[in-house]
């Protein structure tokens, strides 16, 4: 069970002062509201999904961009909540990065630093933002027990909030993939005892070879890899590892970046700033900026006098408070809340519009129009009668209210048209992405196919969601038949249909005769045997169609 972070209330904030022993909250008790209610209560908890992040309660890709503290031990002046408060107000960061000073043996430098650490990060939960626990090391590897019992220690104490991601390793420098990968390995199941909470994994040679890991990553289902860049040094060479990586289908997380050059000194390169700036946006990778520090060199955000903006301040503060204007968490209500009735007209077409009862056997067609809420798409006449929805772009959603009598799988036949294809759907119900489907070219906007995809849908009233993560394509109608456990089975042959041709495939092969194209497929009732009771199921089945 996870705690809510959305601490909208004294209460919510009094209980979490009780969970985390940090005497250090209680005095800020009074200024917390309502308008405290940040980016985690959005997306939830963040989740590697193939090569993007998303949320536990946001099933599409989660971009979050903030700054990175600089090493605690040698800018320790600005762990306190008053930095945290004037990172989340005045450069809106949505996520903090915490670099515990750690030395090239594997050992903190300054065991004090754990103290406000912990006060850095019960700042970043109370304001309602992400925060990365960074073991600053260019030699973790070293020393992982002492690693271990770290990431040990504040799994155990902050593991529970969704706010919290773990990254393990700053930069490892000349060692192996396989020597980083052998530490991180030895560390994950300490934080895994608490949390599964998404963990960040440092690469080779300063965490640049991306690559490397993406080759042979760890098995772990909640982890990305680190790509760290510097602008001023760094360009087109570098972005070619990171595309290498994202093509191996493992999320990428820029945990750390400059405008400057690699040794964190130097003007701000704003050209080649740009490029890796659009080329993140493009990726939906989330980023954190060296440093909130003001030591004398040009990757600092403060001045002499320690609160005044450098250049690469300045520039960071326009970059941050840019994308807050688009920031989804910020702009977009949640599907499913009730848009604010002072400002929006209730749409005739969907008011009044019913839930669709799911029964637990046989079909149910949903027009595909009869949306309960949308994002960017049209109504055109459609070809097979009445209308379709159209004009889907790549981020336009609809969303369905249905109810489900048992948590059971349905396969669901689009209706669907595209005149060139690429289309990709994602369908998720409260926020947990259930499958995806692609949809090729048909031959033009009218041309209707059928494609499906089994879901396993939730029991209950929810609400069913196709987000399109490529657009072009239209959709006529869905039509949901419940398959129970057998819904993936039954396509035998594998030619894209179930058909009397797999009952005979079955039964030639479970009289001795023949082969089986998909045997998995014929375990029509997943008990793992393929017997008689398969080839019953099946042409009651196709009895049924
Ligand atoms: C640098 C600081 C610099 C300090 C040095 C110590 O900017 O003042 O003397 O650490 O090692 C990184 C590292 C980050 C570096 C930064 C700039 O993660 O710790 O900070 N950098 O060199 N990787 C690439 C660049």
């Amino acid at each position: 069970m996870k705690i809510q972070k959305a601490l909208s209330t004294v209460c919510a904030f009094v209980m979490s002062a009780v969970l985390l022993p940090q005497v250090l909250f209680v005095p800020e008790c009074a200024e917390v509201s309502a308008a405290e209610s940040g980016p985690v209560s959005y997306y939830g908890q963040l989740q590697a999904s193939g090569n993007r992040i998303i949320g536990s309660s946001y099933s599409e890709p989660v971009q979050v961009k903030g700054m990175s503290f600089f090493w605690s031990n040698w800018q320790g002046q600005y762990w306190n909540s008053g930095t945290v408060d004037r990172m989340v107000n005045e450069f809106k960061c949505e996520i903090l990065r915490c670099s515990l000073g750690v030395d090239d043996q594997g050992s903190i430098y300054s065991g004090g630093d754990v103290g406000a650490l912990r006060s850095v990060m019960d700042a970043a939960i109370a304001k309602d933002i992400y925060v990365i626990v960074d073991w600053h090391s260019h030699g973790a590897h070293n020393n992982p027990n002492a690693a271990k019992s770290f990431f040990s220690e504040i799994a155990r104490d902050y593991g529970q909030y969704d706010n919290v991601i773990f990254e393990l390793y700053n930069e490892p420098t000349q060692v192996s993939w396989s020597t980083v990968k052998g530490y991180a390995e030895q560390v994950i199941p300490e934080i895994r005892k608490y949390s599964d909470n998404l963990i960040l994994v440092g690469t080779p040679t300063w965490s640049q070879d991306v690559d490397q890991a993406a080759y042979d990553p760890i098995n772990d289902s909640n982890v990305a890899y680190v790509l760290h860049f510097y602008a001023g040094t760094h360009g087109g060479d570098l972005r070619g590892k990171g595309d290498a990586a994202l093509n191996k289908n493992v999320a990428v997380f820029v945990s750390e970046w400059g405008t400057v050059n690699a040794d964190g000194d130097g003007s701000v390169n704003v050209g080649s700033s740009e490029q890796w700036l659009s080329w993140m946006d493009s990726n939906k990778l989330s980023w954190c900026n060296w440093a909130i520090s003001s030591k004398a060199e040009g990757s600092s955000i403060f001045g002499g006098d320690g609160s005044s903006l450098t250049e690469a301040g300045n520039y960071l503060k326009k970059i941050l408070n840019a994308h807050a204007e688009t920031a989804v968490w910020r702009t977009v209500p949640k599907s499913g809340t009730d848009p604010d009735p002072q400002t929006t007209e209730p749409d005739p077409q969907t008011q009044n519009r019913e839930r669709l009862a799911l029964s637990g056997s046989g079909s149910t067609v949903l027009e595909a129009e009869s949306y309960t809420s949308m994002s960017g798409v049209e109504l055109e006449d459609c070809a097979q009668g009445g209308k379709n929805v159209g004009y889907i772009e790549s981020g336009d959603w609809m969303s369905y209210s249905i109810s489900v009598p048992q948590a059971m799988k349905y396969e669901l036949t689009l209706d669907a048209a595209s005149e060139s294809g690429g289309g990709q759907i994602a369908f998720s119900c409260g926020g947990n992405t259930l499958g995806t489907l692609n949809i090729p070219a048909t031959g033009g906007w009218q041309n209707w196919q059928q494609f499906k995809v089994t879901l396993e849908l939730p029991a209950g009233d929810s609400d069913l969601k196709l987000y399109a993560q490529q657009g072009g394509f239209n959709v006529d109608r869905i039509t949901f038949t419940a398959a129970g456990s057998q819904a993936s089975g039954g396509d035998i042959n594998r030619d894209g249909n179930v058909s009397a041709a797999d009952a005979v495939m079955l039964q030639k092969w479970l009289l001795g005769a023949g082969n089986l194209t998909d045997p998995e497929a014929a375990d029509l009732n997943g008990d793992h045997k393929i017997n008689a009771v398969d080839l019953t199921l099946l042409k009651r089945r196709l009895l049924r169609q």
